[in-house]
This record gives C-alpha cells, structure tokens and sequence, in this order.
C-alpha cells in the first residue's frame, strides 16, 4: 500500500499551525498510520535531504530542519503520495497557490512549513526512516467506505 511522509517543519511547530495542518489532512480524508513530535538530529536531517546536498540552500536547510522540533505523520492510501503533494502546493510559500497549505500560510521559499515525499519510492524511504516499524499503526478506519469507492480502493493486503 501506497505510504508518504509528511513534516510539519520547525516553522509551523513555532507559529502553532500543527492542528490546522493535521486537519487539512484529516478533512481530505487520508488515512493516518503514525504521528510524533520530534527533534531531528543532524544525522537524520542530512540522510533525508542526501539528494540536496551540495545545493547552495542545503546548509540551511539543515540548520532549519534541526532548529526546533517537527511533527511527522505516515498516511496510507491509493494515491496518497501525488495527494499530498498537491495539498502543499509549490515548493516556496511565495509561489503557492492559494488554498493549498504553503499557499495559505507560507511566505517564504525556504520556511515552507511542510515536506511530503515526492515519489512512492520516496514515500516508501522516508516513512521507514522517520518510524520505527512499532510506530506505525495498522488499523480497520470504518469510514473509508464513505471515503473511497470500492474501484478506489487497492486489493486488501492478505
Ligand atoms: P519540496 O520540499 O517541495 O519537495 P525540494 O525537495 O526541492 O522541495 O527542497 C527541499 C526544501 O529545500 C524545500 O522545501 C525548501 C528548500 N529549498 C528548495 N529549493 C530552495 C531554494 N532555491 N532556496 C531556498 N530553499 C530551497
Ligand atoms: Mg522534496
């Protein structure tokens, strides 16, 4: 099943926008499977960022991303990875759409408030680096029948 890695970045845990971001996904009906506040270490940080490295913005990057703690958030679903990123919109706040997350509450290129994973190979990566195996919830969500259309849906995992 389709998995994706969001963060709520240090900028969005200091301006207090955690619940608003959770609820932008809980309102689009994703289905969560793990959820932490957490402080990233410099070792963490530059394993998820290894593509950017070398980049001129990737040392701030990294100061930013360990700066103040995160929230991260496994959700899984058909689709789940293209969702999210959609959700977010463009990568600078300044670019953004309204109505998308960074478009609404971001004015900024590099505080952006949010990361999802670009791919389903990453989304796959990332979740299993951000969470231990025991962090991530499996669970029957009785709603999801008014969430997804049976043709949504992949085949139940056996
Ligand atoms: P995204 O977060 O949309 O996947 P990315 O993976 O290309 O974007 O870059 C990771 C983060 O690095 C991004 O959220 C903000 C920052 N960043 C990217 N390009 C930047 C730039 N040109 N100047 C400053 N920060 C940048
Ligand atoms: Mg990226």
């Amino acid at each position: 099943m389709e998995r994706t890695l969001v963060l709520v970045k240090p900028d969005g845990v200091q301006r207090a926008l955690v619940g608003r971001i959770i609820a932008r996904f809980e309102e689009k009906g994703l289905r969560l499977i793990g959820l932490k506040l957490m402080a990233v270490s410099r070792a963490l940080a530059e394993t998820h960022y290894k593509d950017l490295a070398g980049k001129p913005f990737y040392p701030g990057l990294i100061k930013f991303i360990t700066s103040a703690p995160v929230v991260a958030m496994a959700f899984e679903g058909p689709g789940v990875v293209a969702v999210v990123r959609k959700m977010l919109g463009a990568t600078f706040g300044t670019a953004a759409e309204p109505g998308t997350i960074r478009g609404d509450f971001s004015t900024s290129r590099g505080l952006n408030l949010t990361h999802g994973s670009d791919s389903v190979e990453s989304g796959a990566r990332e979740v299993a680096l951000w969470f231990k195996t025991e962090e991530l919830v499996a669970w029957e969500r009785t709603l999801d029948g008014w969430v997804y259309n049976t043709e949504d849906r992949e085949p139940p995992k056996k």
